[in-house]
C-alpha cells in the first residue's frame, strides 16, 4: 500500500492562527434567492488543492438566513446543479407543502428550475436548512446552511456565533470529494464519516475573544453521520436550548455534550481563560483525546468579573405533549446493519434475505420494511396525542428525526425535557417519544445518518 497523506495536521495547525470567525453578515438579507450551485472552496489545509463542492450561493455552509420569530422566510431556490434538488427547513414547524421532501411533499426541482419557499418561522431558535433530495449525496457535497430565528428579546450576550460542525470525506491526495456515497461498508456501519472536520467550512476556525466575554454559541451538526462529543476548555457554559427549543432552566455544561447529526445546541459561555491563553470548544476524538474544534485566543478583558448564571430563554408557543392519558401507542423496531441479526426484510412487496437486500443497497429496516412504504407508519387525527416507542435492535446509534412536529422524550411514563426534533438512540437501546399530531400533512420520520435513511431507515406519518 502506498503511503497516503492524511489531514492529521489539522490539530496542530489550529493554534497560532487568528482568523475572524464571523462569517455571518448582512449579506444573508440581501437576496431572496438561494442558488444551489457548484463552487470551488479551500477546505483542506494550505498546500492541498481547493475542493469542488455543491453549496448554497456557492458556500458551505450556505448563507445564514436570519429572521425574527413569527416572520416569514421567503426564498426562491434556484437549482444550478447537475441533478434535481429540494430544500428542507429542519426543525421548523412549516406547512407541509413547504417541508421540502422530494417525493413526499413536492417534486424535486429540476436543473435550471426554481421553487419558491414561503413559510412562517413560529419558534425562535437555531435551525438549519439542507437538501432533501438524494440527501446522503447532496448534504455530503455541502448543501446546508443555518436558519436562525431570533427571539423578540434575545439574551444579553457580547457575541452571537453560529458554528456549523461538519465533516468531509475527501480524497487525501486531490482533496476532491470522495464520490463513493453508496459504499456498502459505510452504509451498513456508522454511515459516511469524513476525514476532514470543519467548523463554518474551516478546519482551523479561530475566534479571538477577550476574557469574560459572554458568547452565545449556536452549534449545528451538519455532518452526514458523525456524532460530535464536545466539551469546553477555558470556557464556563450552560446549555440553554436543544434543537432550537429552550430548556426550562439553563443547564451547566460541565461534562460532555453529545451532538448527533442534525441536532443543535445553544450554549451561553463565558470566557474564563486569561489573556495570552486560548480557550477551546473541544471535540473528544476517536481515541478519547481532546482535539480543538474551535479555538478562542484570549486577549485583554471585557469586564472585571464573571457574570451571573444566564436566565432561561423565553419559551416558544405551544406546550407540546403533557399527558399520555389518551396517547395512541406506536412502535418502531430498527433492525439490520453490519453485525446485526436481520435475516430478512420486505422490499417491493417481496421478502428478501440480508444478502439480497444488501445487493440492492438496503441494509436496514423499520418494522421489517427496508424501504419507505406507500402506507404511513400511522394515520393520525389532527390533535391526536401519540407515544412512539423506538426499539434499536442494531449495534449502531441512530439519530431519529421527526419532520413537522416537535416531541418530548417519555421517561418513567411521563413526557420530560425540552421539545426536540432529533433523538439519538444508542445501539441496542429502547427510547420513547411523545408528541401531539397538530400539524396536518405527510411527515417523514427517519434516521439522520443520511446513508442509513437511504438504505432502509425511513418511514412517515400522515396527519389529517
Ligand atoms: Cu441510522
Amino acid at each position: 500500500m502506498p503511503t497516503r497523506r492524511t489531514f492529521l495536521g489539522q490539530t496542530a495547525a489550529v493554534l497560532g492562527l487568528a482568523v475572524s470567525g464571523r462569517q455571518v453578515s448582512a449579506a444573508s438579507h440581501a437576496s431572496a434567492t438561494l442558488v444551489a450551485r457548484e463552487a470551488s472552496v479551500q477546505l483542506a489545509p494550505g498546500g492541498y488543492p481547493a475542493t469542488s463542492i455543491w453549496g448554497y450561493e456557492g458556500r458551505a455552509p450556505g448563507p445564514t438566513i436570519r429572521v425574527l420569530q413569527g416572520e416569514r422566510v421567503r426564498r426562491r431556490v434556484v437549482n444550478d446543479l447537475p441533478e434535481p434538488t429540494s430544500v428542507h427547513w429542519h426543525g421548523i414547524r412549516v406547512d407541509n407543502a413547504m417541508d421540502g421532501v422530494s417525493g413526499l411533499t413536492q417534486e424535486a426541482v429540476a436543473p435550471g428550475q426554481s421553487f419558491d419557499y414561503d413559510f412562517v418561522a413560529p419558534d425562535a431558535g437555531t435551525y438549519w436548512y439542507h437538501a432533501h433530495n438524494r440527501s446522503w449525496v447532496q448534504v455530503a457535497r455541502g448543501l446546508h446552511g443555518p436558519l436562525i430565528v431570533e427571539e423578540a428579546e434575545p439574551p444579553e450576550v457580547d457575541r452571537d456565533e453560529t458554528l456549523v460542525l461538519d465533516d468531509w470525506l475527501l480524497d487525501p491526495e486531490t482533496a476532491l470529494i470522495d464520490t463513493s456515497f453508496d459504499q456498502p461498508m459505510a452504509m451498513s456501519h456508522g454511515g459516511r464519516i469524513g476525514n476532514l472536520i470543519t467548523t463554518n467550512g474551516q478546519f482551523d476556525l479561530s475566534i479571538p475573544v477577550a476574557r469574560h466575554t459572554r458568547l452565545r454559541l449556536r452549534l449545528i451538526n451538519a455532518s452526514n453521520a458523525r456524532i460530535f462529543p464536545l466539551q469546553l476548555a477555558g470556557l464556563r457554559g450552560w446549555t440553554v436550548a436543544l434543537d432550537g427549543m429552550p430548556l426550562a432552566a439553563p443547564e451547566p455544561l460541565e461534562d460532555v455534550l453529545v451532538l448527533a447529526p442534525a441536532q443543535r445546541a445553544d450554549l451561553i459561555v463565558d470566557v474564563t481563560a486569561i489573556a495570552g491563553e486560548t480557550a477551546h470548544l473541544v471535540r473528544i476524538g476517536n481515541d478519547d483525546r481532546p482535539v480543538s474544534q474551535v479555538a478562542f485566543p484570549v486577549s485583554g478583558s471585557s469586564a472585571q468579573t464573571p457574570r451571573a448564571v444566564p436566565a432561561a430563554l423565553p419559551p416558544n408557543p405551544g406546550d407540546g405533549i403533557r399527558s399520555l392519558a389518551d396517547a395512541r401507542p406506536l412502535r418502531l423496531v430498527m433492525t439490520g446493519g453490519a453485525m446485526g441479526r436481520m435475516d430478512s426484510a420486505l422490499l417491493g412487496g417481496e421478502r428478501l434475505g440480508f444478502r439480497a437486500l444488501a445487493a440492492r443497497g438496503r441494509f436496514w429496516a423499520f418494522n421489517d420494511m427496508a424501504e419507505m412504504t406507500q402506507t404511513p407508519l400511522a394515520d393520525l387525527s389532527i390533535g391526536e396525542p401519540v407515544r412512539l416507542e423506538i426499539v434499536n435492535e442494531t449495534v449502531f446509534p441512530h439519530a431519529m428525526h421527526l419532520h413537522g412536529m416537535h416531541f418530548r422524550e417519555i421517561r418513567d411514563g411521563r413526557p420530560v425535557g425540552p421539545m426536540r426534533d432529533t433523538l439519538l438512540v444508542a445501539a441496542q437501546e429502547t427510547r420513547e417519544i411523545g408528541f401531539v399530531a397538530d400539524n396536518p400533512g405527510d411527515w417523514l420520520f427517519h434516521c439522520h445518518m443520511l446513508s442509513h435513511a437511504e438504505s432502509g431507515m425511513m418511514t412517515w406519518v400522515r396527519v389529517t
